[in-house]
């Protein structure tokens, strides 16, 4: 993964060929914080490497490096994502608005439709009159079918209904776009209750359901309190990481793992269909760290 390239050459050659002493220990600190690790868990990171030096009487920093990976290793998890074949499943796609949502659910249709799945769209963020239409035009360039109403509608509606219809027509995977207007915070989270709550109430598998929130990793910490907002809402279910091609720095995720316990599920990085993958922690840790190079 090239984005993290700056950050993991900046942590590599921080543990490379020099002592463990209290400089070290403070450029890391700076050099984590830097890259959007929050002081919380920062902090934790660096009283657990200075124990571990004390404890086993390093002296090379580069020894601390894969005690850092591993105290990383133990914050993020990816999510399963061989989804049942012969079962509906339903995911909500939440986050502010520009976060990639739409762009987001149109790969990920791909995606899936790739590997056996049957892909409904549900348009159900009525709020913007351009939202309907994009997520319109991905589903028509891609093949995808579509369950919309218009601009203004109930987003439970659509939501409803592409359950009805995805169960009438045989489909296996429903991807439901939401609206995300932060300006009017709790109005969105009630209208996001209240589709949580219908969708329940349909005949769908509870584990089959779930709620994903889409962060872009341009965003850095904001992302985080962006986490805890829909988490406590609505409950999350995992993370999706938007815009790692850019200027992103990765390290919200940690937080993110570290602090609500969400897996995270895709990785995306750029404007194309195919710019998307799982999570991958190795692959992840290794060049968050700069250990792949
Ligand atoms: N570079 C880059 N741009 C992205 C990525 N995902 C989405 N975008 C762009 O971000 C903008 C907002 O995306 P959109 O899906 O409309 O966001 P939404 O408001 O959350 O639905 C669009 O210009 C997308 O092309 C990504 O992974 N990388
Ligand atoms: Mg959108």
């Amino acid at each position: 993964m090239a984005f993290f390239k700056k950050f993991g050459e900046k942590l590599k050659n921080i543990f490379r060929s020099r002592k463990i002493d209290e400089a070290f220990f403070e450029e890391l600190e700076d050099t984590l914080i830097e890259g959007d690790l929050g002081a919380k868990v920062t902090d934790e990171i660096i009283e657990t490497l200075r124990k571990e030096a004390r404890d086993n009487k390093l002296t090379e920093a580069r020894d601390l490096q894969l005690k850092m990976k591993d105290i990383l290793s133990r914050y993020v998890a990816p999510l399963n994502l061989d989804l049942p074949k012969d079962e509906l499943t339903v995911w909500m796609i939440l986050g502010v608005n520009g976060v990639g949502k739409t762009t987001t659910i149109a790969k990920m249709s791909k995606y899936f439709t790739k590997r056996g799945q049957k892909v409904l769209l549900a348009a159900a963020d009525t709020f913007r009159a351009a939202a309907v239409d994009q997520l319109d035009i991905h589903a028509d360039r891609l093949g995808m079918r579509i369950v919309k109403q218009r601009t203004g509608s109930d987003p439970g509606a659509v939501v409803f209904d592409a359950i009805s219809s995805a169960q009438a027509q045989g489909d296996t995977l429903i991807l439901a776009d939401t609206a995300g207007r932060m300006h009017n915070k709790e109005n969105l989270m009630k209208e996001l209750q209240k589709m949580d709550k219908i969708i329940k109430a349909k005949n769908i598998k509870r584990e089959n359901y779930k709620k994903f929130l889409v962060i872009d990793a341009t965003t850095g910490q904001n992302g985080l309190s962006q986490a805890m907002l829909f988490h406590q809402a609505v409950g999350l279910d995992g993370v999706i990481l938007t815009k790692y091609d850019s200027a992103a720095k990765g390290g919200a995720l940690i937080q993110i793992g570290r602090l609500l316990e969400l897996p995270i599920v895709f990785v995306c990085i750029g404007e194309g269909y195919d710019d998307i993958k799982p999570f991958d922690k190795e692959e992840y840790l290794d060049s968050l760290i700069g250990l792949d190079k």
